[in-house]
């Protein structure tokens, strides 16, 4: 399998981090949908990432829906959400609420990199930065994650992660050491794992 695209994308690096816990092998082929753009256009029109091409040639899109097929083929046990039951509703959305935390970082990116400076528009800025730590406060008031106990990571572990990850990495003065405690936890425990150390951001 080949997954496209740069680990400095949280969808890009949820989909690897998990493969990697998963076990799946995979080539990685780093594009970015920014400087890469008409060798990205080749291989996906809608120059999104990520993207998997299967060993068949089949091409998934969105991460979430990548996810889903890689957790069909996982081997027993290796499932990140479960296939059923109350569990599945759960971690679900947890992870929903991990994925508006990290879009909302990245359309502040968009919106304040991506364009000239005087088309940047502050009331929107600012509306994407009050839901980006809305979901943060989200995520830091769930329950302690059984990682911390040596328990299994699970899929809202890693996108949680990941969107904290990302997020401090193109805004670091919006997350000072403290301000979301016990996802930093969470945060110390994972990215030291092989999977995320693996996966570097940058
Ligand atoms: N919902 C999508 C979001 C993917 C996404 O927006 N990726 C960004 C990279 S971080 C991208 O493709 N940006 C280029 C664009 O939106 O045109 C997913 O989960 O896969």
């Amino acid at each position: 399998m080949k997954l496209i695209g740069l680990f400095d994308s949280p969808y890009v690096r949820r989909v690897a981090v998990s493969m990697r816990l998963q076990g799946f092998a995979f080539e990685h082929v780093a594009l970015s949908v920014f400087r890469h753009q008409d060798q990205m256009r080749k291989i996906n029109p809608l120059v999104k990432a990520p993207m998997l091409v299967l060993d068949s040639g089949e091409k998934l899109i969105e991460s979430s829906f990548i996810l889903d097929y890689l957790d069909g083929e996982a081997a027993a046990g290796k499932r990140l959400i479960p296939a059923e039951g109350a569990a599945r509703t759960q971690i679900q959305q947890h992870c929903a609420i991990a994925l508006i935390a990290a879009e909302k970082a990245v359309q502040i990116v968009y919106d304040t990199k991506q364009r000239p400076v005087e088309l940047s528009y502050a009331p929107w800025v600012a509306r994407c930065t009050e839901q980006m730590h809305q979901a943060f406060a989200m995520l830091d008031a769930q329950p302690v994650s059984q990682v911390l106990s040596g328990g299994p990571i699970n899929q809202a572990d890693i996108t949680s992660v990941v969107a904290l990850g990302f997020a401090r990495h193109v805004h670091p003065a919006q997350f000072p050491i403290g301000r979301y405690p016990r996802l930093e936890q969470l945060s110390s425990c994972c990215e030291a794992l092989p999977a995320f150390l693996e996966t570097p951001l940058e």
